[in-house]
This record gives structure tokens, sequence and C-alpha cells, in this order.
């Protein structure tokens, strides 16, 4: 990274810029070339002193894309008006780049070609992610089943692959991933998830035993189509929702205090629009009519869940929507058993845990609908990278096994408590 100088400037707003800058002219301190810190353009800012989750979800509120976030910072990606709002907050921003810069890799206007590009080939398109299923079900029958749960509006299967030789009423646990379209790496976690435990069935004990008391449901891309669009330039549009309209934030849909506070957007444009009313998402209403459809004899069969998202290498937990840590139908043992099994699983992958609205508030997320609607213990995972600007989007194919691996003791234990997840603090199920 070039180095960062702080420029005193006394400006318009009052603000402190800080510019991140090219490196100084040889035989001076003095920065070769300075960008008028009022000039930097529309792109992707850096945006620190945002030090409490209220500070960060009034950057959030501006309609920002929020591309990753910490104890102390945003990075964010502002159009011509939200740079202004940024501005107006009076916190130092490190303009980082702009848009086209980080997604286009020089191909942003070449012919559709689907395929992933050079760099990125381990990456499964739609037509790979659906070949290795249908493979997997093939190469396992008995053991792994292949169903979609509905089409996505542009027509696309929702997969969902059911893994199992649990007796009938076995706890279930559910894997979403990809429920953001530039969040490529999600969907070779779920992949991973759907190998392992098909693949090591019968030769690795942990995955055996867990095969044989568990179903594993698994919907590697809730969001095809976006994912689709991201990629078919030949470079990578840094997408972000459904290709419904505008686009919906799927992760903003979800009906549990759907737009309540805050946290998501009413305009179309923006990149956390949260739609025209809860599940006005193709995707989110197929996701939603499976999960109802779990509810057998009045009992909700699935207990636990993982979202995997990228990136900022967290586990979060509900709500997303209030700061509180309790809230109706979250009550302080839930809030503990939650903090316990997030904590445990971060011990086992050094991701960060901790309360969605402790990074900033978000309303209408998948967790809390799972937890609020159907008491399902509901993490988010945000996985590999730690930090960066779009491009943390968009490691290359090398991570993949690493980063997915990663998970693997993490995914063990939330299978491992599923009969009774407040077990964890030493709590009981009844019977
Ligand atoms: O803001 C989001 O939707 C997630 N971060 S991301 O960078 N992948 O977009 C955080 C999701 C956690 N929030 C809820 N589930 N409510
Ligand atoms: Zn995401």
């Amino acid at each position: 990274m070039s180095r960062v100088h702080r420029l005193p400037m006394a400006l318009a707003l009052g603000v402190c810029l800080v510019v991140s800058l090219a490196a100084p002219a040889a035989g001076t301190d003095e920065p070769a070339a300075s960008p008028d810190p009022q000039e930097t353009p529309a792109g992707v800012y850096l945006v620190e002193e945002a030090d409490t989750p209220q500070q960060r979800t009034a950057i959030a509120a501006l309609g920002v894309d929020v591309l990753s976030a910490d104890d102390t910072s945003m990075t964010v990606v502002a159009d011509a008006e939200q740079l202004v709002g940024l501005r107006a907050t009076g916190r130092p921003l490190t303009f980082l780049a702009e848009r086209g810069e980080f997604i286009d890799l020089g191909r942003s206007d070449g012919p559709s070609i689907n395929a992933f590009p050079s760099g990125y080939e381990d990456y499964h398109d739609f037509a790979e992610l659906t070949s290795a299923l249908e493979q997997a079900a093939a190469d396992h029958a008995g053991l792994a089943e292949l169903d979609s749960v509905g089409s996505s509006v542009e027509g696309r299967d929702l997969w969902l692959m059911s893994i199992t030789q649990a007796p009938a009423g076995s706890p279930e646990v559910l894997f979403t991933c990809q429920l953001h379209a530039r969040e490529h790496l999600t969907r070779e976690m779920c992949l991973h998830i759907v190998d392992r435990f098909t693949d090591e069935y019968g030769s690795d004990p942990a995955v055996t035993e867990l095969v044989d008391s568990r179903i594993i449901r698994v919907i590697p891309s809730v969001n095809p189509d976006g994912a689709e669009y991201d990629h078919a330039s030949g470079g990578f549009r840094g997408w972000r929702k459904n290709r419904q309209g505008q686009g919906t934030d799927l992760n903003r849909n979800w009906g549990h205090q759907w737009g309540c506070c805050g946290g998501s957007s009413g305009s179309p444009s923006s990149d956390t629009y949260r739609g025209s009313s809860a599940f006005s998402a193709i995707e989110n209403q197929h996701v939603r009519d499976y999960v109802e459809s779990r509810v057998v004899g009045g009992t909700q069969r699935i207990t636990a869940h993982i979202d995997f998202h990228t990136y900022s290498e967290l586990i979060l937990w509900p709500y997303g929507y209030t700061y509180s840590d309790t809230a109706p139908g979250l009550t302080a043992q839930d809030a503990a058993a939650f903090e316990a099994l997030g904590t445990r699983m971060a011990d086992t992958n050094g991701y960060t845990p901790q309360q969605i609205s402790d990074l900033y508030i978000a309303d209408g997320g998948m967790n809390d609908w799972m937890w609020g609607a159907h008491g399902i213990y509901s993490f988010t995972f945000e996985m590999y990278p730690r930090s960066g600007g779009l491009n943390g989007f968009y490691p290359g194919d090398e991570v993949i096994d690493r980063e997915t691996a990663r998970n693997d003791e993490a995914v063990d234990l939330l299978l491992s408590y599923a009969d009774c997840v407040p077990r964890v603090i030493g709590a009981s199920c009844g019977a």
C-alpha cells in the first residue's frame, strides 16, 4: 500500500480527510502529486474513527455499499451523492480507488463468456455447480439427494443437497451460501461441505458420526442470477443483489422486523435495497417456503444454520435489527447460547465472534428471520479475507481449499450441538 498522509486542510465542512497518495518524490517528504481531497471521486473509501456501532450504522444508513467493517473503520463504495454525506460525517476518509479499477480486470467490455476469468478457473460457474452437484448425487446415491427449492427470477434452480444416513426425525442443519452475488468463495464453501460429507463418509470417523445422526441440508447458491451477472463479462462487476428489477439485497428482504430500523435502504438503486415488501425477492420466497416446510407436527426440524458470506472473518449472530442483546423472542439464555457457540466456533477458525449489530444495524437479514420466526440458531460466517476493498470479494482460486477447509471444525461443532444448542451453556432442551 502507498503511504498515508494526514492533510490538515480546513475544508468546507470542517472535514479532515486522509488521502492515500502515491510514493513521495525522491529527496523530499512531500508527495509527488497531491490530489485535492475534496476532488476525490466517487469510489471505494476507507472510513476511520467509526468507533461505535451507532457511528457505523449512520454511515451504512447513507445507503453506501459496505464492503467490510471492524471495530474502528469501514470500507465502503460511495456514489457522488453518498460521498457528500460521507464527508459530512467528519470522519477521516481515505480514497482507495475508483470503483471500476477494482472490478473490471481490464475485461469488463468483453463478450459474455460466463466462465470465470483466468486465475479463477477453479470457481464453479452455474453450469459447473449444477454438474458438480448432479455428479455428487449420482456418485453417492442413497446418501446424497439433489432437489431444487424453486427457480430464481431468471429461471435458474436454487439447488438443495440433502446428505444423511440418520433416522427420520433427526436434527436438521441448514447451510446457505451466496445470498450476495459477488461472494463467490461462499459457493465453494457449500460445495466443500457437500464433498466432505459425501466423499469422507465411511472413512472419516467425525464425518461418519455426524452423517449418521444429522440431516445436512445445503443450498450452495441462493442468488445464482446475480452471481452469473457478476462474472459474465469476463471480469467482475462487484454485483451484490439479485436480478429482479434494479436488484434487491437478499439479506435485507427477510420478514422479521423488515425495514424497521435504518439498517436497509428504500431506494431501488441502493446496494442495500430491501425490496418493495418483505419477501418480495423470489429467491427468498423459495427459501422461506422450504424452511417453513420443515415444520413437521408443529416442530421446526432445522435447529441450526450458517449463512456464509464474504468477507471480514467474522462469526455473527442475531439480532441485527437492534443493538440490544435481548429482545422479544431472544432471552438472555438464548443470547448466551449464541455467544458461547459463536465463540467456540471462532476458536477453531480464528474469526472474530460478535452480535450482528455490534458491527452495524442490518434489518431484514436472514439470521433475524431464522431465529425470530423459527427459533433456529442461525449464524453468519463472513469468510476470508479479513480486509480489502472490492478486491476482497475476488481472491484467486488458490485460496479455495485452504479457506473452505478452515471452517471444517466450526461446521462440525455446529452439527454436533444441533440436537440441543443450549447444551453449549449447560442448559437442557426438554423432552
Ligand atoms: O451486511 C450484510 O448483509 C452482511 N455483510 S456483507 O458484507 N456480506 O454484506 C452481514 C450479515 C449479517 N447480518 C444479518 N444477517 N442481519
Ligand atoms: Zn454478504
